[in-house]
């Protein structure tokens, strides 16, 4: 892959200060508080993933053995609906997203030292149009992209505690995962790990 970044992607190293990034992780334990942290099993095969989920928003990403990927508006064990999104993340996805509408979800995993997300495409969502706004907070990690179809050259990127990285236009549909975190890179989290975020739109806009 060439260098310099694809286009629809743009990437922000260090969006968020220490500060914010403080009052963001506040924010995310609060929301937590609310919708507990889950275990996603994939669709038929039912084997755990690796990472630890949650959301806010109106719709929530959930995935299990018996209904696969799919989002919801509900969280799977409390059957409650999911705490809103925080004001700042709003903010944020209005400053860097360039979409008229609001975020419907916010993703929340959670990756312990060892866990990783193997390549996959995020096509669960009904809207392409608008992009997946990510945040990055807490340990390091070695993030990959690929092209839009399986098997093609794929470029890796460290991604750092307060990075926010956005992801549209041609590049919405780009293979991408998590290959690895780099433990004890960060102390913003007492206990260690990484916490990504992800802004998406979930239903189709209107036009
Ligand atoms: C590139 N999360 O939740 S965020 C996911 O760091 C997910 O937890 C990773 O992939 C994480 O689905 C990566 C960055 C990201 C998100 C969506 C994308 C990159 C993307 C969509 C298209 C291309
Ligand atoms: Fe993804």
């Amino acid at each position: 892959m060439a260098a310099g970044l694809p286009e629809g992607i743009a990437y922000f190293p260090d969006y968020f200060d220490r500060q914010a990034q403080l009052a963001l992780v506040d924010d995310i334990r609060a929301a937590i508080g609310q919708a507990p942290l889950f275990v996603p099993c994939m669709p038929r095969t039912g084997k755990p993933m690796q990472v630890r989920m949650s959301n806010c928003g109106p719709l929530g990403w959930v995935t299990d053995k018996a209904r696969g990927y799919r989002y919801q508006a509900t969280h799977p064990d409390t059957r409650l609906h999911w705490p809103p999104i925080p004001e700042r993340l709003i903010d944020l996805w209005q400053s860097v997203s360039n979409c008229p509408q609001l975020p419907e979800a916010c993703l929340i995993n959670y990756y312990k030292d060892t866990a990783k997300m193997g390549l996959h495409q995020d096509r669960d969502e009904a809207e392409f149009e608008a992009p997946v706004v990510s945040v990055s907070l807490g340990d390091d990690c070695l993030f990959r992209i690929g092209e839009t179809s399986q098997g093609g050259p794929t470029r890796s990127m460290r991604l750092r505690s307060g990075d926010v990285i956005v992801l549209g236009g041609p590049s919405r549909l780009r293979f991408h995962g998590v290959d690895r975190i780099y433990p004890a890179t960060s102390t913003l989290l007492k206990d260690g790990g990484r916490i990504n975020l992800t802004l998406r739109r979930v239903s189709k806009m209107n036009v």
